[in-house]
């Protein structure tokens, strides 16, 4: 039996908006796909052969020899995603949908599809290989939580095979937990990785950093869970500091996931720590947390003062401050432009990304805006950051789209200097 593995291709923010090309001085960097399809290959049994496609770097719609064809996507590569499901079914191909997208809205996937797998794979992938091979595929199948403690290290010599000269990530991602007890509107992952947080043993995360260094790649610790100030995680990442720390070792880390009420919440000395050990940059996702949701509405001065700390704090551990703004919250208007430029000015940010909040199907947020009527579009493929779906409450929705587009280049225009920058400092992922 053979099954094909694809990764369908998504919209990013300079294929939406090449003009960012003109005046961002940064690289544009294609990183790795998700791990979901790395993890469903190593537990995949060892008589059914594996192709890997991955969209966004050639066409995957073409013909196959595999017995079943496999997709796995996020909401961004949902049109996508289903556009190649419907043309693989009808060359005859059977096909299982599995992912963040399929998860969250298994109705809206499963007429293009003959399976959709509503969870995580692992437990159930098995059983879909064993159906397929039987001709007998279920319609639906609910995947209860995986044990961590039981899972193989995710195959990525599947990600490996298809790198070439233009495509050679030197990051990928390394995941800790899963499952997160926290409510924030806009997030997916309480719904697809359930509500309690679970962390992996710290020998599978050891096994999995250890994977990428022997090829030379670092550890991106993009989970947004990955610095949570308690519980599983934050146990896990002091024992994994502890462990290299001890062995006089240093992890290749090139970033970890983070917000700025997690920074503040965690003493500095364990941030010097962090560093030490070997994590180079802080992704500091905001618009999700109160710290950053009250700065930039020009009504609370000591949320501004808690962000400008947090960022403090990162410098003063030698760890460097990546931060995404996101723009579109209720409370946003139109001097949040000028606010969040003035902040990155002062804390004299050297690279900043830019997002339009979206309401991901399946999210709190989006059961929200749906029930207010103020969802403007389920054109999956333009839920992407870069452009704006919803109705705003302080502005028009072109205001916002302008206000998003007015950020990247009130940041980035005329900053040459930027040209200047090497390696991973040179880059973005946007
Ligand atoms: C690495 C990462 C990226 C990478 C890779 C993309 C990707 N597809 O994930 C990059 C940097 C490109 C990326 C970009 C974005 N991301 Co992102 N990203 C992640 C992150 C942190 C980890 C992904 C990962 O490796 N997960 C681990 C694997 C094991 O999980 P998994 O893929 O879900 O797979 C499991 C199951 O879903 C299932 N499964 C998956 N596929 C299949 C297939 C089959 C057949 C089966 C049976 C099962 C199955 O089994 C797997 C194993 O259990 C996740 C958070 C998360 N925990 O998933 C966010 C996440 C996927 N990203 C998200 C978002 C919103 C984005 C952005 C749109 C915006 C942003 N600001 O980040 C941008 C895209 C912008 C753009 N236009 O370029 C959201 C998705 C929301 C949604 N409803 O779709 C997430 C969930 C974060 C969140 N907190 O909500 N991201
Ligand atoms: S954004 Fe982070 S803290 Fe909030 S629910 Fe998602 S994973 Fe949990």
């Amino acid at each position: 039996m053979k099954v094909l593995f694809v990764y369908p291709r998504f919209q990013r923010h300079a294929d939406d908006h090449p003009e960012l090309l003109d005046y961002v001085p940064l690289e544009e960097y294609l990183g790795s796909p998700s791990l979901g399809i790395a993890c469903l290959a190593a537990v995949t049994p060892d008589d059914v052969e594996i192709e890997f496609r991955d969209d966004r770097l050639e066409d995957a719609d073409r013909d196959t020899d595999a017995d079943l064809v496999a997709l796995s996507f996020f909401t961004p590569a949902a049109t996508r995603a289903l556009e190649l499901a419907d043309r693989f079914r009808a060359r005859g191909k059977p096909v299982v949908a599995g992912g963040v997208f399929p998860t969250l809205n298994p109705e809206v996937v499963a007429p293009h599809v003959d399976a959709v797998v509503v969870g995580e794979g692992e437990p159930v992938w098995r059983q879909v290989l064993a159906d397929a091979r039987a001709g007998a595929l279920r319609p639906r199948y609910d995947a209860p939580l995986a044990d961590l403690a039981e899972l193989p290290l995710p195959d990525l010599s599947v990600y490996f095979g298809v790198e070439n000269e233009v495509f050679r990530p030197d990051d990928y991602p390394v995941q800790i937990t899963r499952g997160c007890p926290m409510k924030c509107v806009a997030c997916a992952i309480p719904g697809t990785m359930g509500r309690s947080m679970r962390a992996y043993p710290l020998e599978h995360v050891l096994g999995q950093i250890e994977q990428l260094a022997r090829v030379g790649k670092c550890a991106s610790f993009s989970e947004d869970t990955s610095w949570f100030p308690a519980g599983a995680s934050r146990r896990l990442l002091d024992a994994l500091v502890d462990h290299l720390l001890e062995q006089g070792q240093r992890a290749e880390i090139s970033y970890i996931g983070v917000s700025m009420p997690m920074i503040l919440a965690t003493p500095v000395d364990r941030l010097r720590r962090a560093r030490e050990a070997g994590v180079e940059m802080f992704y500091l996702v905001g618009g999700f947390d109160p710290v950053t949701r009250r700065a930039f509405t020009g009504e609370d001065p000591k949320a501004e003062d808690r962000a400008v700390r947090a960022m403090d704090r990162c410098r003063e551990a030698g760890i460097e401050p990546y931060t995404s703004f996101l723009i579109g919250n209720d409370d946003d208007d139109e001097g949040t432009v000028d606010r969040m430029l003035e902040f990155a000015a002062r804390v004299e940010l050297r690279k900043a990304e830019f997002a339009v909040r979206t309401p991901y199907p399946g999210t709190p947020d989006w059961h929200r805006l749906s029930a207010e009527g103020r969802i403007l579009t389920r054109d999956w493929q333009r839920y992407n950051d870069a452009n704006v779906v919803f109705q705003p409450a302080r502005m028009s929705p072109e205001r916002l789209q302008q206000a998003y587009l007015d950020l990247w280049h009130g940041f980035y225009a005329g900053r040459e200097e930027l040209r200047q920058l090497s390696g991973r400092d040179a880059r973005i992922q946007f």
